[in-house]
């Protein structure tokens, strides 16, 4: 089975299948897109991050129907001793007037365990379904990530999440780098601002898809009811 893409048609050899695929909801985190959340805080408009919300809620409803299917969500987000907080990250945070572990209207930005910090109720993930928490953009720097999806077969990746040009990028660079096969879906992701959106979907396709292929969930959607027959 093949999922219409660009700029090729995903995957690129037909092996489609729940037991080889992982859909992945990258940080959709009140941080992320709620109110009183760091890309607030830093002064972005969270209506471009927010775009994503109902598009994977219905992603992440259809998935949950297909057998075998892994779902994994992931945090960004650092221990309550910043002890994994590089100090430039930390420094570039400040001058955006968002500092990371200082306090926020949601809590300590960025800080596990943090009201700000966790995934938003519409998309919360259920028993039986991965999260990996990360101190990074990307979700494979300092995670298991890798060791869960070579130990449950998967060399299929769904992307989808925020932001589109920082953490589903990286992630997606990652990704491809070790050999598994990505989608990224346009209606699912959402970025800070939405020509860096734009940019880094097409970026995807250059060079005969140099990172993957770009989607969106209707397509996704529907090949999810065909593997539920
Ligand atoms: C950022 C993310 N943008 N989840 N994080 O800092 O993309």
């Amino acid at each position: 089975m093949t999922i219409n893409s660009t700029p090729y048609n995903y995957p690129f050899d037909g092996d489609f299948r729940p037991a080889n695929t992982a859909l992945m909801i990258i940080d959709m985190q009140t941080d992320f897109c709620g109110k009183g959340g760091y890309v607030e805080q830093m002064g972005y408009d969270i209506s471009l991050t927010q775009r994503a919300i109902e598009p994977i809620k219905k992603l992440l409803a259809a998935a949950r129907e297909v057998d075998g299917l892994t779902i994994i969500h992931t945090r960004e987000g650092h221990r309550r001793d910043l002890s994994d907080l590089p100090e430039n990250k930390r420094w570039r945070s400040a001058q955006i007037g968002a500092e990371i572990g200082a306090e926020g209207p949601m809590g300590r930005i960025l800080v596990r365990g943090e009201k700000g910090w966790d995934i938003i109720p519409e998309l919360y993930p259920r028993d039986g379904e991965i999260i990996i928490d990360k101190p990074g953009k990307g979700s494979f720097c300092a995670t298991d990530l890798e060791l869960i999806l070579r130990q449950r077969g998967i060399r299929n990746i769904i992307l989808t999440g925020i932001t589109t040009d920082v953490c589903v990028h990286t992630t997606m660079r990652e990704a491809n780098d070790r050999g598994f096969e990505c989608v990224i879906l346009e209606d699912c992701t959402g970025a800070t601002d939405y020509q860096n959106h734009l940019a880094a979907l097409k970026m995807v396709t250059m060079q005969g898809g140099v990172f993957g292929a770009v989607s969106n969930s209707e397509e996704i959607i529907s090949a999810f009811e065909k593997m539920k027959k």
